[in-house]
């Protein structure tokens, strides 16, 4: 299996799931002005769309979206519970990673980039209430309580972002408590590492090492 991933980018949480669950899986990164991949391919060939993340399964199939790969690579290892396997808890992770996906990933990339700025604030005020919403539904360390799950990963991918679109994170205490605890678990720092990524912060935010 192979995980075309670009740093710090949402492909990290696919990434970061797929070292929690121990796969055997291939890691490359695509450089997003050539879309050529570390290891030689022309990454348009395998994802015409030019995003990460896209996953390359064995047989050759090739996924993309990656709420879709977050639950197949889940799906290989189920009794972790990274999804949980009751209907209510399964309905639940799949309801908070659309709202992730649509209501928090894409503004929130779209703030990171010039061609955005002009409605950048009009973003903000559009992110702003949302992320009142998921900060304010915490009950215990993780969005489903006490047990981790793929949208965590996938939550604690957008907020890194923070650092660099002009959110302040501070005014939300538990999701900075949140980006301290998913930051300290060791297959996420494994991650995190193999991106060359470093904590920085008082451990809240993850940016690019300096010799990576
Ligand atoms: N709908 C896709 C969007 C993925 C996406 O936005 N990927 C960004 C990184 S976070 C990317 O690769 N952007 C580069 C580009 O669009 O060329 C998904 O949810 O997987």
């Amino acid at each position: 299996m192979k995980l075309y991933t670009q740093r710090a980018a949402c492909s990290l949480a696919s990434h970061i799931i797929a070292y929690e669950l121990g796969l055997d899986i291939e890691i490359i990164r695509v450089d997003r002005a050539t879309h050529r991949a570390s290891n030689g391919e022309d990454f348009l060939a395998i994802n015409p769309n030019g995003y990460v993340p896209a996953l390359v399964l064995d047989d050759g199939e090739i996924l993309i979206e990656g709420t879709a790969i977050l639950q197949y690579l889940v799906s290989l290892k189920p009794e972790t519970g990274f999804i949980p396997d009751d209907a209510k808890g399964r309905r639940l992770v799949q309801s908070l990673l659309n709202f992730i996906a649509t209501e928090l990933h894409k503004p929130m990339a779209q703030m990171l980039t010039p061609d955005y700025a002009p409605v950048k604030e009009a973003l903000y005020k559009h992110v702003a209430p949302r992320l009142d919403w998921i900060a304010n539904r915490f009950t215990g360390d993780y969005l489903l309580g006490d047990t981790f799950s793929v949208a965590d990963a996938y939550l604690f991918v957008c907020l890194n972002w923070s650092q660099w679109n002009g959110i302040d994170l501070s005014r939300w205490p538990s999701l900075e408590v949140f980006m301290q605890r998913v930051g300290g678990r060791p297959a996420v720092l494994a991650a995190l590492q193999a991106e060359g990524l470093a904590p920085w912060g008082d451990g809240i935010f993850f940016a690019p090492a300096l010799a990576a």
